[in-house]
């Protein structure tokens, strides 16, 4: 009747931005993401009949604000009919501040609420349902580099390659701890009904991914650097042109993409890529991440630098 699993966030090489169906939060395109290991969010779930509502705790305080999204995805994992929780998350870093904390948390849900009930399910099956939560969570359930396909009317995701046969790091500047002046799903809404690139963005991204995934395969930096860094300032563009615009930037935000170009002209194996929050995550190999790590610390509004290597997906966690 209990149990405790935890998750890695993860960082979209090629993004997921825009839905094709709100009710059950299937992603309009595919996404590949690179799921991290020093970062992650430890989820306690216990099923508890004395219980009359959900129960959330997140690092130490009663969440009621999150708690409808829980309680929902409780249900999907276990029923309506089911027992209701006390769930206790913990992330090892600053949670809503564009670091993906809600891929790892409900990834971690997912698993620690199907133990908890009894429930035995493949990852595929703990993918889609962490993936109606939470779109980005699906990727979460999986270690190394990471693709998410649309399949029929499901998601499929999987492995491409592991975070050992190439090794890197992901150092994230963080430029503002300030909650998002806009959710990514509404703001992705905005962007499916009013930006006139969306419909472009929808049909290039097949192509993005086919060459990042050949980037992959290949472990070839140059050219998963420059699709990368593409569908990022793609998908921002996106934002930007929305009605009203969605500009998730501040101004630390741009000069850590000035001291990424610096860096890249002085040789390091760097990239950067910006998700939906003002913070730039630089993708490095490890022999660069110091000098990446120093230049991001001394850039003008970086409060903190936090890094990461590649690592497993979402685990139940032994002795419980
Ligand atoms: C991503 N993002 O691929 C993209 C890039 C933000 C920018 O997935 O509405 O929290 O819960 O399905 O997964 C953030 O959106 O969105 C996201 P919902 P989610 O990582």
């Amino acid at each position: 009747m209990r149990a405790t699993a935890r998750a890695q966030p993860n960082i979209a090489l090629i993004k997921y931005w825009g839905k094709r169906d709100g009710n059950r939060n299937l992603p309009a395109v595919g996404s590949i993401s690179v799921t991290l290991d020093e970062l992650f969010t430890t989820m306690h779930v216990e099923l508890d009949g004395a219980l009359d509502l959900d129960e959330l705790h997140v690092n130490g305080r009663k969440s009621p604000g999150l708690l409808p999204r829980v309680t929902q995805c409780l249900d999907s994992v276990l029923g309506t009919d089911r027992l209701r929780a006390r769930v206790i998350s913990e992330s090892n870093f600053p949670i809503a501040a564009g670091l993906a904390s809600s891929a790892s948390s409900f990834a971690a849900l997912v698993v620690a609420a199907s133990a908890a009930g009894g429930r035995e399910r493949t990852t595929h099956e703990l993918a889609r349902l962490a993936g109606a939560a939470s779109g980005s969570a699906a990727r979460s359930l999986y270690g190394g580099f990471v693709e998410l396909r649309n399949d029929g009317d499901s998601i499929a995701v999987q492995t491409i390659l592991d975070g050992e046969s190439w090794p890197m790091r992901v150092i994230a500047a963080v430029t503002s701890t300030a909650p998002k002046p806009v959710s990514s799903g509404e703001a992705m809404e905005a962007s499916r009904k009013t930006s006139p690139f969306y419909a472009r963005w929808v049909e290039e991204q097949d192509s993005d991914l086919s060459t990042a995934r050949d980037a992959i395969t290949a472990r070839d930096f140059g050219k998963l650097a420059s699709i990368a860094e593409h569908n990022c300032l793609k998908m921002h563009s996106v934002m930007w042109a929305s009605r009203p615009p969605v500009v998730y930037w501040n101004a630390a935000t741009i000069a850590c993409l000035e001291r990424v170009r610096q860096l890249q002209a002085d040789g390091a194996a760097a990239f950067f890529t910006i998700d939906a929050g003002p913070q730039v995550k630089v993708v490095c190999l490890p022999g660069d991440e110091s000098q990446v790590a120093e230049a991001l610390s001394n850039t003008p509004g970086v409060e903190s630098v936090l890094a990461s290597g590649i690592g497993a997906g979402a685990a139940l966690m032994n002795g419980d």
